[in-house]
């Protein structure tokens, strides 16, 4: 009998997944397993543990309602190797399948585990490449090749191209390709912001945080109150409640970030997004039919859109293009240590500690928090790439390296030279204060520049901007700063640097 071995991935979730395509019910056998080493090679957030394997269960669960065969090995059952390779290993052995199938993974290092599996298994090895996304790997190098296409912009409105999302023919719905400009606005006094469905855990779920509380309990973040949905009908719920309730809102306020308000209008769907319960192209359609009905305005639906069918999948094809050399690079020569406040959110500073907090809480910021908080400060203060780039993939629900590493070690870091983000996003305490309320309750001030109770991303921003001088003033995007520090006397610049090296060695 030509049984095949099916392994799903936690990250695979779901049902048109490439590898259960032509399933057979009646001979093959469905293999997901919970393994240790997946929970530790970096650190995860309890929730996001928590969140995978209690998806994965409830994922297994669906699967065998449909009367398919599902192997499923828990974390605590005896004999468990740990590992993806053990427990393929031994399920090969279980069941003498006629080949393994499964699908290309979101991370290098496993796809390196998986060329292995081709090689040392007693069976072939067939590796199908994950069709969940827009492009594939072919068609971003074609795209690369491409004139103008290799920048995120180019390859955006391309891909609106081909797939027809937000067009009016050959021309961009609205009469513009991007409506970010109009993405930019900072909260009004007194606007309501959504409140969030959130979902409570049944028996399978309890179990889950029950065993990650015993098993992991010493890993960063709150594990509870757990709220996220962890099967396919509530993800759709969730969907369903960004699209009616929180869409309309989500270009204006996009950029903006308020104390005590941790969703505002963001989707919070990246997390289904990346473990399978959605797909890209279902979330697409869902927000362009409801830019078609009038529910919501062009400049909320094409931000949205833009960062799916725009930032994800371009991240996506770089990493691909790129890896493995793309994490060694180093542009910036960057080697400081990663302050204990990411750990801890023990700081002074407001909107490090808010947007800690919200990770803590929630293996959760929101991306403008991500972007131009703890990761224009870890750019600012010099932090090694890699170090930064561990925090990031532990501590968010939604975290896979192929996702996490473009964004971290390029748009934020700026340590792959310029090959995601022409410029670095490096800012100042001024655009903190533009477009959030942190610093109204902040032991720093962000009009002070320099000396006690200046804010230090005031400082830090000119520090870096001079201890980069050799490597980024020929940049034509920071012509500008660069022009000030030329006109800076000299006792300013040594001034800077003072208050930057002072405050970086005092940190714990
Ligand atoms: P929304 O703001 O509602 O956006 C809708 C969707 O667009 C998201 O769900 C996501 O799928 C997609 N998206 C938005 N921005 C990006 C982007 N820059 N790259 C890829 N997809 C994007 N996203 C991850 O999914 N995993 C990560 O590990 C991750 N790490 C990040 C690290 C840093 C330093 C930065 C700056 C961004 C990172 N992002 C990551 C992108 C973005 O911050 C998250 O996708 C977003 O915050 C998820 O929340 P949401 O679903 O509410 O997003
Ligand atoms: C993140 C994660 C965790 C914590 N645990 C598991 C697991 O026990 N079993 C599993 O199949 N997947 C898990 N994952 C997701 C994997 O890390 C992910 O599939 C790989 O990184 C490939 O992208
Ligand atoms: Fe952050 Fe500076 Fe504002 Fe304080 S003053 S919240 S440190 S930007």
């Amino acid at each position: 009998m030509n049984r095949h071995l099916r392994f799903v991935l936690g990250d695979q979730l779901t049902r048109g997944v490439s590898s259960l395509a032509d399933l057979d019910p009646a001979r093959d056998i469905v293999l997901m397993v919970e393994v240790e080493a997946e929970a530790r090679y970096v650190p995860h957030h309890k929730q996001k543990i928590a969140f995978l394997l209690a998806a994965m269960r409830h994922f297994a669960k669906a699967l065998r309602a449909e009367g398919i065969r599902v192997d499923y090995v828990r974390l605590n059952e005896a004999g468990n190797t740990q590992s993806f390779t053990g427990e393929l290993a031994r399920a090969v052995a279980r069941h003498a399948p006629a080949s393994v199938i499964v699908t290309e993974p979101g991370e290098w290092r496993v796809r390196e585990m998986m060329a292995d599996w081709a090689e040392t298994l007693p069976v072939p090895v067939h590796i199908r490449e994950d069709d969940r996304f827009f492009c594939s790997h072919a068609e971003f190098a074609a795209l690369g090749r491409a004139r103008k296409t290799g920048r995120m912009e180019f390859f955006y409105r391309e891909m609106r191209r081909r797939t027809g999302l937000l067009m009016r023919g050959d021309a961009p719905e609205g009469g513009q390709w991007n409506f970010d400009p109009e993405n930019r606005r900072s909260l009004p006094r007194g606007l309501r912001v959504p409140s969030r469905r959130r979902f409570t855990p049944d028996a399978l779920t309890r179990e889950v945080i029950d065993l990650v509380a015993a098993r992991f309990g010493g890993h960063f973040g709150d594990l509870e109150p757990f709220g996220w949905a962890v099967t396919r009908a509530d993800a759709l719920r969730a969907l369903d409640h960004f699209i009616e309730d929180t869409l309309p809102g989500f270009g204006d306020y996009q950029d903006a970030m308020k104390a005590g308000e941790d969703f505002l209008f963001h989707s919070l769907i990246s997390p289904y997004l990346n473990c399978g319960l959605l797909t890209a192209r279902e979330v697409c359609a869902r927000a362009e039919e409801a830019f078609r009905s009038g529910a919501a305005p062009i400049n909320a639906v094409e931000g949205f859109i833009r960062q799916i069918l725009g930032w994800r999948e371009f991240v996506r094809g770089l990493y691909w293009a790129e890896m493995p050399g793309y994490a060694g690079s180093n542009h910036l020569g960057a080697t400081g240590d990663l302050p204990a406040m990411y750990w801890t959110g023990d700081t002074p500073m407001r909107c490090m500690a808010e947007c800690i907090g919200a990770t803590r809480r929630h293996a959760y910021a929101h991306h403008i928090q991500r972007l131009m908080v703890t990761g224009n400060f870890a750019l600012l203060a010099g932090v090694a790439p890699a170090q930064i780039e561990q925090w990031y993939l532990a501590v968010y629900a939604d975290a896979f390296e192929w996702v996490e590493l473009p964004n971290v070690h390029g748009m934020v870091m700026h340590a792959d030279g310029g090959r995601l983000g022409s410029k670095p996003y490096a800012a100042s305490g001024a655009y903190i204060d533009r477009m959030s309320d942190y610093c109204k309750g902040c032991a720093f001030d962000p009009k002070i520049k320099r000396g006690p109770g200046a804010c230090p991303f005031n400082y830090l921003y000119w520090n870096f901007l001079i201890e980069n001088e050799t490597v980024l003033s020929a940049n034509p995007r920071l012509a500008m700063p660069y022009r000030t520090l030329a006109r800076m006397p000299a006792a300013q610049r040594t001034e800077i640097v003072a208050d930057a090296t002072a405050f970086l060695a005092g940190l714990p």
